[in-house]
């Protein structure tokens, strides 16, 4: 399986990528976590990607996608994977479409979390107390969906479009939502 998993900040992204990835057996891949691990060891890419985190701005496309490349190189992720946070932008869904083509595979389905916008600030804020994520501020939080109504919400109707997307609700309990997820994509034929 080659899958997407989208949604606004707090949807349930990284919540539910865990669940749906060892359910395909197949990594779950989350850029945010990527750029999380490289700010903690202080690395160049770290330190570059924490200036746009911490003001709630996406990383640039470049350093994203040779990021992403990489990593589906990798050996695990030859017989799929799941994408968590990424294609973010317009431009990240061209570069994503040529790696996938690039290995004569193609993408599965897109599923997108909807999750009414004061609850994700809710969840964000809670996440704040108890991980301490320097962008779960409420100003920071703000920003973020700003910049995915403005930047990643146009892809939904591209992969629209393409006869690919599932919506799915998220709200409720996560494992109510981790089933819903596994209804939908149980039903798909997988290449
Ligand atoms: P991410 O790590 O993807 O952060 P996120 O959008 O907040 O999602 P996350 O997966 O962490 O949260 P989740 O919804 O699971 O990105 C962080 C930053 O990295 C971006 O802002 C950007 O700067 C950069 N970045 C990442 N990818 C990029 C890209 N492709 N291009 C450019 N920049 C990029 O969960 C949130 C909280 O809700 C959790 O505390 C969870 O426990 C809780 N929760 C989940 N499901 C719930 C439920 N059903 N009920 C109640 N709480 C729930």
């Amino acid at each position: 399986m080659r899958l997407i998993l989208m949604g606004p900040p707090g949807a349930g992204k990284g919540t539910q990528a865990r669940f749906v990835a060892d359910h395909f057996g197949v990594p779950a891949i989350s850029t945010g976590d990527i750029f999380r691990a490289n700010v903690s060891q202080g690395t160049p890419l770290g330190v570059e990607a924490k200036r746009y985190m911490d003001a709630g701005e996406y990383v640039p496309d470049e350093v994203t996608n040779h990021m992403v490349r990489n990593r589906i190189d990798e050996e695990d992720a030859r017989p799929g994977f799941l994408l968590d946070g990424y294609p973010r932008t317009l431009a990240q869904v061209t570069e994503l479409d040529g790696m996938i083509g690039f290995t004569g595979h193609q993408l599965d389905a897109v599923v997108v979390l909807t999750v009414d916008p004061e609850e994700l600030v809710q969840r964000l804020l809670q996440r704040a107390q108890t991980d301490g994520r320097t962008d779960d501020t409420e100003d920071v939080i703000r920003r973020r969906q700003e910049v995915y109504s403005e930047q990643t919400e146009p892809l939904i109707g591209v992969y629209r479009d393409r006869g690919i997307l599932i919506e799915i609700d998220g709200m409720g309990e996560v494992d109510d939502v981790t089933a819903r997820i596994f209804a939908a994509l149980d039903a798909i034929p997988q290449s």
